[in-house]
């Protein structure tokens, strides 16, 4: 049943509302998407992993679902979707939907029944009586992911129920076997849809330590230790996998904070039977102290986590993405200041990511080199940054020039700037004004002006991704890290079966000077991809220029 066929593909992921406006509404929506499947394909991807379009109030954009089985309003309907489904899988691109099954929405219906203490639903979610006297205070110290408790106090019943994200979205009860049994039918019925396969939101927090203990105080979350890769998370996930994914020629890719790679094997091997791939996100947080407060960037040690994942047996399949829609730009975050080479940094970063054991992803925006963007306070728009802004305003507003400073580097708003197409109005995203501003740098970055250029970093995109298609040495060949200590260069070498890849790219805007390992010859090799147009067709310099990227075939 399964191909695998994920091991050769390269992934592109929508964030809806920010990808293009079909109806001029000012929101991004899957008629925009059916109109831009030619330039998705034109890229060169494989699937496409679309962020949540299922119907949602939208406190977190889609990420709080309240009807798992139809479209939000604001994107279109089911019929719009099956068009675009179609559309995708006639041009040969597979469709990877969200599923976000750790919590609901406080406004789908089974929460609404749940409200209710004799409903059948009330085990649907996570009541529990409160502590202190009248039962007041939360019923434990977790925290929320969005700032404050993981708790809501409800007026009605007199319980509180638990939510690791915002109030309005509470967590499901998986100990609950309906709640599992009704994921596996959601599962099943956009499989039946025709759907490729899901990437399966905070995954790993679906099961939580019995008895909901106290966790140890740690900035910023508190109690993770106790619903990270929970107890029962191993048995819950097999359960569905062989009630759903199996029966399916599928691929799963979980959000999975706390798989790492000592306890990978458990949960992706292909003989485990749970799922097929998960994200990680140390190499995320190199460059943040405690996932939030700005800090140096460490190359060697992002260098060493990527490693280790490629290090896996062959039986795991690792991922790997420099982008998506929960984290600021990877341009400057990795290449430090670029000034005038915003694009050939763009290509350093892609050649650094593309040829690895793992299947990559692309975030939108990142094969033209988006960036951060300057926003005023005004501009924020997700519930995280709005939650941290009023927190600290409340509590101790002498932070808030600094708290400013940390979003404007961490927010999560960077990535969901509108897709800059043109250097029209709205950057061709609308022709009304968008839900959130367009980075003011729309008129020299967007996809007309990187389409007329050859040398642009999207037509790189789209090179790196023909030469990686179908290369056995790529996508299964052995993985070794060359020079790991040089806070400088990123450099591999790819093996398989008599083939060599060596891929070499300079992080820094400056000129380094590297030393190549003894063993590596040139006779009979092959400049394969390279970012300055006359780069060596064979290394023996030892110099590479500011954010020189070149692969050999050896
Ligand atoms: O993200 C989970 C998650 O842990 C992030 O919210 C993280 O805390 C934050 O991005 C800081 O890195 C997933 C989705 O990707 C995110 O968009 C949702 O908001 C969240 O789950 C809740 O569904
Ligand atoms: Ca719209």
């Amino acid at each position: 049943m399964k191909t695998r066929w994920y091991k050769d593909a390269v992934i592109y992921q929508i964030y809806p509302r920010s990808f293009c406006d079909g109806n001029g509404d000012g929101i991004g929506d899957i008629r925009g998407i059916i109109s831009k499947l030619d330039y998705i394909k034109s890229l060169g991807v494989d699937a496409v992993w679309l962020s949540p379009v299922y119907k949602s109030p939208n406190d977190d954009n889609g990420y709080d679902i309240s009807d798992y089985r139809d479209i939000m309003d604001e994107f279109g309907t089911l019929d719009d979707w099956k068009e675009m489904i179609d559309g995708m899988h006639s041009r040969d691109i597979r469709l990877i939907m969200d599923l976000v099954v750790n919590h609901t929405s406080d406004e789908h219906a089974w929460f609404v029944e749940s409200r209710n203490k004799d409903s059948e639903y009330r085990d649907y979610y996570i009541w529990r009586k409160g502590r202190g006297k009248n039962g007041k205070k939360p019923p434990n110290n977790w925290t929320s992911n969005f700032v404050g408790p993981a708790w809501e106090y409800d007026e009605q019943s007199g319980e509180w129920y638990l939510h690791l994200f915002s109030k309005k979205q509470p967590d499901l009860n998986w100990e609950n076997p309906k709640v599992r049994q009704e994921v596996a039918d959601i599962c099943n019925y956009w499989f039946d849809l025709g759907v490729d396969g899901f990437r399966c939101d905070v995954i790993t927090y679906i099961s939580k330590k019995d008895g909901l203990p106290d966790g140890k105080l740690k900035f910023p979350l508190v109690g993770d230790e106790n619903y990270i890769v929970g107890p029962n998370y191993h048995k819950y996930i097999h359960e569905l996998n062989e009630r759903s994914f199996s029966r399916y020629d599928s691929m799963t890719v979980g959000e999975s904070i706390g798989i790492t790679p000592d306890n990978a094997f458990d949960a992706i091997d292909e003989s485990v039977g749970e799922l097929d791939t998960v994200f990680s996100f140390d190499h995320m947080g190199v460059d943040f102290k405690f996932k939030v407060l700005p800090s140096k960037f460490n190359f060697v040690k992002y260098k060493k986590i990527l490693n280790r994942w490629q290090q896996l047996p062959k039986t795991c399949q690792p991922t790997i993405f420099l982008e998506n829609h929960d984290y600021p730009r990877c341009l400057p975050r990795f290449t430090g200041d670029y000034g005038d080479r915003r694009e050939l940094a763009g290509m350093a970063l892609a050649t650094s990511m593309l040829f690895m054991r793992a299947t990559p992803y692309i975030y939108q925006g990142q094969e033209i080199g988006m960036t951060n963007c300057a926003f005023k306070q005004e501009d924020y728009k997700d519930i995280m940054s709005v939650n941290a802004l009023s927190m600290i305003k409340k509590v101790c507003p002498l932070l808030l020039p600094y708290a400013r400073k940390v979003l404007l580097k961490r927010a999560r708003d960077h990535a969901r700037t509108p897709m800059q197409w043109t250097a029209g109005d709205n950057a061709g995203f609308s022709t009304a004004e968008p839900w959130m501003v367009v980075n003011p740098n729309y008129k020299e970055i967007n996809v007309e002006d990187s389409e007329k250029r050859s040398d642009s970093l999207l037509n790189f995109y789209r090179k790196a991704l023909a030469f990686r298609k179908g290369k056995e040495v790529i996508i299964n060949g052995d993985f070794r890290l060359v020079c790991p200590k040089s806070k400088d260069i990123f450099a591999y070498i790819r093996e398989c079966e008599g083939k060599r890849l060596f891929v070499i790219v300079n992080f820094k805007n400056k000129q380094v000077n590297f030393k190549l390992p003894k063993e590596l010859t040139f006779d009979n090799c092959a400049l394969a991809l390279f970012n300055y147009a006359d780069s060596p067709k064979v290394l023996n310099s030892m110099k590479l220029r500011e954010y020189e990227a070149i692969v050999y075939e050896l």
